[in-house]
């Protein structure tokens, strides 16, 4: 994962951009009247001494309901509501409430506060008013926000004024009070800024990284039904592009509390299907705040494939969440952390993170996990060499929970992002090495043979639970920064899948960050994938980084319903889940939309095999946003020749599909769509592609010479293999004959005198016309025939 590192997803909206659209004042309380009992408000807690007890009266100034506070320990123990996020320095706002107090033992009158506390020991009395006791005062007032003023946190409350001792006059400084119909008129905060990635992240022709739209780390490849899933550590999360610099700050782990999935069936055309919300408050396992690195498997469990998706929860501990299929949907069976300080044999270390399974294949799992500072109670030199910082534990048969002791793994400098697979039935174990320093006893001189700093090392076993610092085999990756230069150090974290008879390796490095912002990186980091050889001893060939990738294992097949998502290359998009399922994967699989669509804005796919009959025409699924969109369907690269153009027609709302016939679409090609439209205005959103064939006539021709008192002749024959009758017409350089309605199974045959005593070898055509499904067709085959002399 990622401590040491050295080193929008929607779009601008669908709004018109020709100027700032001053975004309505509105009311920022929610629940203001109390009508829908304590919702949104709870009792101000700012100091430790701050405490009351809050309700819902009946006693209303409006509505049925109004909020009552009681037992109030400090002049500030009163009603709050967080208006974090919704509230902006510099900005006016208009805020209205009623209050009562009642106690016969108390003033005549009351002064109290609505006041703001910014967080730490900053507070602001924003609006006063003073109550007769028994009946209710308005608060009426504005406020406006210092400039400077951090809104990070922005809390409201309603008080009495500050005493240091209230408790010596409880009467005057903790009455009880009632509050009512509180609202904050103003401008609701901008929408934030676009993530979208507007550079060419992912070059044409090249592979790496997979995607160009947006960023992924620390991926896992996993192989299921004949697909490569890519589960990765959203680093897209907390990128935050500034608008006018385009410079994000540096990334946050501590954000980070999805995960991103794409999946592929050629290794160059990936599916992007988004986020899963694995960790935080609405996440699938709510008690975990983090998500990285993650590592992915499937077993059999009690008669039903099941999937399981194990992550960091921040570098303490580790975790698993439970999918029906690689695609989800997710549950928590646990409601704790699978991996964590109280897990045998994983007390020592520091970092209880990046758990990667293995099934073995006997049904027997395997996790391993952990990383970081070595135990300062070895010698130093030990401490750099093998400081025993990574473990591996038996998963019960349920795949959620952990059976016996975890045992060291002695990896040679190890510091993290363990990774277990099986070849031929010995098993490897890679890592990522740390950079020294002084939780690894300082600097020290690694072993001969051991890695340097972030580097992938590995290690064969013949048993899944033993790894002596014997088993180590060599750096299998060097850093990535010595294939793809300046800023794109740090650390690594990698993956080996088997598909399709060949070995692949995943690792990550900051690619498109560095295409975005030049050499001066801030740590996002995209998913890259090599291929893996074999030496026959079975240790592995240093794998060396590069743009080109690997090879798309097989053409991409455009006969089907696709997702608009399935890019190969792409520029100035983004993507955004939508509601429904996919078309492609199934209704309980995410759907996706390609959005922030712009004029110049492209997608592209990579190798697709029309096939000889070649493509009729393109189906696109979209939303149409602008009047006088097109989507040019081209050949070959984004300036190449057009197939078919999308005419889509003006705004309607809703999904639409629009069809438009090609021309020229044979055989393989890349395909690129080109959107084209008034500029400065999103045009369409995607949601998925579907070509249909050109439908064949089944027709067969031969052609063959003869020779008759002397002269060549070319006999031509056309068979009608189809269930109605059709139009046959025989194309020579010698004459031309048609035949109309030619019943199923009969033939079309003529001998053309060629006039001369010889004949060349050559070509005829045979163009056949009918109706398949109720369509004309035509289709042209050709049949040759070899050359004659007859004198
Ligand atoms: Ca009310
Ligand atoms: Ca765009
Ligand atoms: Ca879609």
């Amino acid at each position: 994962m990622a401590f040491a590192a050295i080193g929008a997803l929607l779009g601008a909206g669908l709004v018109a951009a020709a100027a700032p659209v001053q975004a309505a004042d509105e009311n920022l309380i929610v629940n203001g009247g109390f009508e829908n009992g304590l919702t949104g408000w709870f009792v101000n807690n700012g100091n430790a001494a701050d405490s009351a007890t809050l309700a819902s009266t009946a006693d209303a100034y409006a509505g049925a309901a109004a909020a009552l506070v009681t037992s109030r320990t400090t002049t500030g123990s009163g009603p709050m509501q967080d208006l974090s996020g919704k509230v902006q320095a510099g900005q006016t706002y208009a805020l209205t409430a009623r209050i009562k107090y009642e106690n016969a033992a108390g003033p005549a009158t009351k002064q109290f506060f609505a006041t703001m506390h910014y967080g730490g020991g900053t507070y602001t009395n924003l609006v006063s008013t003073v109550a007769t006791k028994g009946q209710w005062a308005q608060f009426n007032g504005t406020f406006t926000i210092p400039a400077g003023q951090s809104v990070s946190t922005a809390r409201l409350f309603f008080e009495t004024p500050w005493t240091a001792t209230p408790s010596a006059a409880p009467d005057t400084h903790l009455m009880d009070f009632k509050l009512d119909d509180v609202s904050v008129i103003g401008a609701p905060p901008p929408p934030p800024p676009s993530k979208t990635v507007e550079v060419v992240g992912k070059l044409p022709g090249e592979h790496n990284p997979l995607i160009g739209h947006k960023f992924g780390a620390d991926g896992f490849g996993f192989v299921h039904g004949g697909r490569v899933y890519m589960y990765m550590t959203n680093d897209t999360q907390g990128y935050a592009p500034d608008p006018v610099t385009g410079v994000s700050a540096a990334i946050n782990y501590g954000n980070i509390n999805q995960i991103t999935l794409i999946s592929s069936d050629d290794l160059v055309n990936w599916t992007d299907h988004g986020e899963i919300q694995v960790a935080g408050p609405n996440g699938v396992a709510p008690f975990t705040s983090n998500s990285w690195a993650p590592g992915m498997a499937s077993k059999m469990v009690d008669g039903k494939e099941k999937f399981f998706l194990y992550y960091a929860n921040g570098g303490g501990s580790s975790n698993v969440i439970t999918g029906e299929s690689p695609l989800g949907p997710w549950s928590s069976e646990r409601t704790s952390t699978l991996i964590n300080g109280g897990t045998p044999g994983a007390e020592p270390l520091v970092w209880r993170f990046d758990p990667a399974p293995l099934v073995d294949d006997d049904g027997q799992s395997y996790l391993y996990f952990g990383g970081g500072p070595a135990a300062t109670s070895m010698p130093a030199a030990e401490r750099f060499n093998n400081p025993k910082n990574i473990r591996a534990i038996e998963l019960g048969d349920d795949m959620v929970s952990t059976q016996g002791s975890a045992v060291v793994v002695d990896a040679p400098v190890a510091f993290e992002a363990g990774h277990v697979f099986k070849r031929q039935g010995k098993y490897y174990f890679s890592y990522s090495s740390h950079f020294g320093g002084s939780d690894f006893g300082g600097n020290q001189t690694p072993l001969p043979g051991y890695p340097g700093g972030g580097q992938i090392g590995y290690m064969i076993s013949d048993n899944p639970m033993s790894w002596t610092k014997e088993t180590y085999a060599g750096v299998l990756f060097p850093n990535q920064s010595q294939f793809f230069g300046a800023g794109t150090g740090g650390n690594n974290h990698q993956s080996v899948f088997e598909f399709e008879g060949k070995y692949y390796f995943t690792y990550h490095a900051p690619t498109l960050n560095k295409r975005i912002n030049g050499n001066t990186t801030q740590g996002y980091r995209s998913p890259h994938i090599q291929e893996l050889t074999f030496n026959p001893d079975g240790t592995i060939q240093q794998v060396a980084g590069n743009y080109a990738g690997v090879g798309q294992v097989r053409n991409f097949n455009p006969y089907h319903v696709f997702e608009a998502e399935t890019l190969g290359w792409s520029k100035g998009i983004a993507t955004a889940k939508i509601d429904g399922g996919s078309a492609q994967f199934g209704a309980s699989a995410p759907n996706l939309a390609v959005r922030d669509v712009d004029n110049g804005d492209w997608t592209a796919l990579s190798a697709v095999d029309f096939g000889a009959g070649g493509a009729k025409t393109v189906t696109a699924k979209l939303r149409v946003l602008a009047s006088d969109a097109r989507i040019q369907v081209r050949l070959d690269s984004v300036t190449g020749p057009v197939a078919g153009t999308i005419q889509v027609g003006p705004p309607s709302g809703g999904w639409t599909e629009v069809t438009a016939a090609l021309d020229g679409a044979t055989g393989v090609h890349d395909v690129y769509f080109t959107y084209e439209g008034p500029a400065g205005q999103d045009l369409v959103e995607l949601d998925s592609w579907k070509f249909d064939r050109r439908a064949d006539l089944p027709v067969t021709a031969t052609a063959q010479t003869r020779c008759t008192a002397g002269k060549a002749y070319v006999a031509v024959q056309a068979g009608n293999g189809h269930t109605t009758p059709v139009d046959i017409t025989l194309e020579t350089p010698y004459g031309t004959r048609t035949f109309t309605g030619v019943a199923p199974g009969a033939n079309a045959y003529q001998s053309f005198a060629t006039r001369s005593s010889t004949v060349a070898a050559g070509t005829v055509t045979v163009r056949a016309h009918g109706t398949v499904d109720g369509t004309d067709v035509t289709t042209v085959i050709t049949a040759a025939h070899s050359g004659a002399t007859c004198a």
